[in-house]
């Protein structure tokens, strides 16, 4: 195996043996064979499409595969398996439909597009087409930033089709640019160009789930989020998407089984058509990592929608389910009903004979600051800063891990002089989401938009501000960019501020493994990105911009 698309990634290198994130190779292997295939699928489904041909279930195949290899989704080595046969039989199936449409196939002559195998030769194979193998270093590092911005655009996409919103200029690119990753004799200029047209497609799919979102849900407001718990039994739920979140209330509705989130799904705690359910509780503990205590305590059973998930302790692995892209061989998964809904009756009635939740913590947590909200206090914060109140504004979103440097993050936000605001969105934020900062004028000091891809409200925020302010440029606004990055969702995030034009953004706590020397110049020089040093010297840094 070799893996290098997490912050994680061994000696700040590649995964070689096992995951720090707990993957085993064979599933590495697997996941990289997949990848590959999925490119070669690509290729006909790309004629096919131009053909005006019916691509839909194809591009939601494509979408979900890249979706299953995002960092801590899916460790099921069947799964994979079952997947990559699906693939050969989907590529032959586009290829002839292609082909009877009159469509001329010729050009496409790549392996991945060629290469027929049975489970017995998927491991040899798999271990050919890694990232590994691309000999150039710099071409190696701008197709990893590709192929891992796109996994982070997969997963957006799929949760914005959940709730049945789709746009084929996402799909059409995404197969576009897994084709053009094929090619590694591309220059360096051609692939910074590819990644920056990502950033852009990056942005209409975080709009596109951002309206999916508050069309189907309402736009967040401003919630103080309960993080105690009550003495009903309860159903855990945590990753990122709306669609499970809405079927799990309505289905334990009247059930006497209340429900919390965890981690990434806190943000539902904003939402105005979540909020009408007496059940729902509140957000019980903090970001994925520490969740081999959290789920330990909770007592009851867990839903996973999408990553994160770390490998359960067999203490309480008969009470994980999963559902979506996630998957692990052993946990049980939700079963669909004829009409395709999901059906929550096994965790539901599971949930019904555990205890109630142990309380690990007391007390409220304020949220809800997307575009919708902020936007309407714009006047405050527009008064706020030009009366020096605010002086600054520091976007720390992106992830949080479990990795001690992040601590980092902690003091940071603590270190930060009172007359700054902290916007978050990720996971990142439960570094400093319980401190108590205190508030400027009202407005609180940590305003948290939501989830990961919330961070596109907190770029349509600086643009308004920009507009207001009658600023030429985003870059000349008050605002800094601290962000942390853990997997592939971060990816797509910074490759689309960088295509909004943001620059000097610093990255954290490490650089990805993946930027080879000369593509982490072009960077620097092009877009001012940077790392992190230590809280007292990057704060004057930061203050001094
Ligand atoms: Fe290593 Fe991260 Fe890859 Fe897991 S996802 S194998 S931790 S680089
Ligand atoms: Fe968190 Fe995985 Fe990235 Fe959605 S849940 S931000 S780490």
């Amino acid at each position: 195996m070799f893996c290098h698309q997490c912050q994680e990634a061994a000696k700040n290198t590649g995964c070689t043996k096992i995951g720090i994130c707990g993957k085993s190779s064979d599933v590495s292997n697997l996941q990289d064979l997949l990848i590959y295939l999925l490119r070669g699928l690509s290729a006909y489904n790309k004629e096919a499409r131009a053909l005006k041909l019916d691509t839909n279930e194809v591009d939601q195949f494509i979408t979900e595969g890249l979706f299953t290899t995002i960092t801590n989704a899916n460790f099921d080595k069947f799964g994979f398996i079952k997947r990559i046969n699906k693939t050969l039989e989907l590529r032959n199936k586009v290829k002839e439909e292609v082909v009877k449409a009159g469509g001329n196939i010729t050009g496409i002559t790549h392996d991945a597009a060629h290469w027929i195998g049975t489970e017995e030769t998927f491991e040899e194979k798999a271990r050919m087409v890694g990232f590994d193998h691309i000999e150039n270093e710099d071409v190696r590092s701008l197709i990893s930033l590709a192929i891992f911005g796109l996994k982070g655009l997969a997963a957006y996409t799929e949760h914005a089709f959940n709730l049945g919103y789709e746009e084929d200029e996402i799909y059409s690119f995404m197969q576009e640019a897994l084709v053009a990753t094929l090619d590694t004799s591309k220059s360096a200029e051609e692939l910074v160009a590819l990644n920056m047209k990502l950033g852009e497609i990056g942005v209409k799919a975080m709009a596109l789930l951002d309206k999916a979102n508050t069309t189907s849900y309402g736009h967040p407001e401003i919630t103080k989020v309960n993080i105690g718990v009550r003495s009903n039994p309860a159903i855990l739920i945590s990753g990122h998407d709306l669609k499970d979140m809405e079927e799990l209330l309505k289905q334990t509705e009247g059930s006497g089984v209340d429900v919390y989130t965890h981690s990434e799904m806190l943000p539902a705690n904003y939402y105005p058509a979540f909020k009408k359910y007496d059940h729902f509780v509140g957000n019980y503990g903090n970001a994925w990592w520490k969740q081999d205590q959290e789920f330990e305590s909770f007592n009851g059973p867990i839903l996973m929608t999408t990553n994160c998930l770390v490998p359960p302790k067999d203490s309480y692995k008969d009470r994980v389910y999963v559902t979506g892209a996630v998957g692990f061989t052993g946990l049980k998964e939700i079963p669909l009903r004829a009409d395709g809904t999901k059906d929550f009756s096994e965790i539901i009635q599971q949930a019904k004979k555990c205890q109630a939740p142990i309380e690990i913590e007391k007390g409220e947590i304020i949220g809800g600051f997307a575009h919708n909200t902020v936007l309407s206090l714009a006047d405050k914060v527009v008064d706020a800063v030009k009366s020096g109140a605010i002086k600054q504004f520091f976007v720390m979103a992106g992830c949080d891990g479990r990795m001690k440097s992040r601590d980092y993050y902690t003091e940071f936000a603590q270190a930060l002089p009172k007359d700054t605001v902290i916007l978050t969105a990720g996971c990142a934020k439960y570094k400093y989401n319980k401190l108590s900062l205190g508030d400027i004028g009202g407005i609180p000091r940590v305003l948290d938009a939501g989830q990961c891809n919330d961070s596109y409200s907190l770029a349509v925020i600086a643009l308004k501000l920009k507009e207001v302010f009658q600023l030429n440029d985003i870059n000349d606004l008050p605002i800094s960019y601290n962000i942390a990055w853990y997997e592939q969702k971060a990816v797509i995030v910074l490759l689309a501020l960088l295509y909004l034009g943001v620059k000097n953004i610093h990255l954290g706590p490490t650089l990805p493994a993946f930027l080879s020397p000369n593509v982490a110049k072009v960077l620097v020089e092009n877009f001012g990105i940077g790392g992190i040093t230590n809280v007292e010297d990057d704060i004057n840094m930061f203050m001094a911009q």
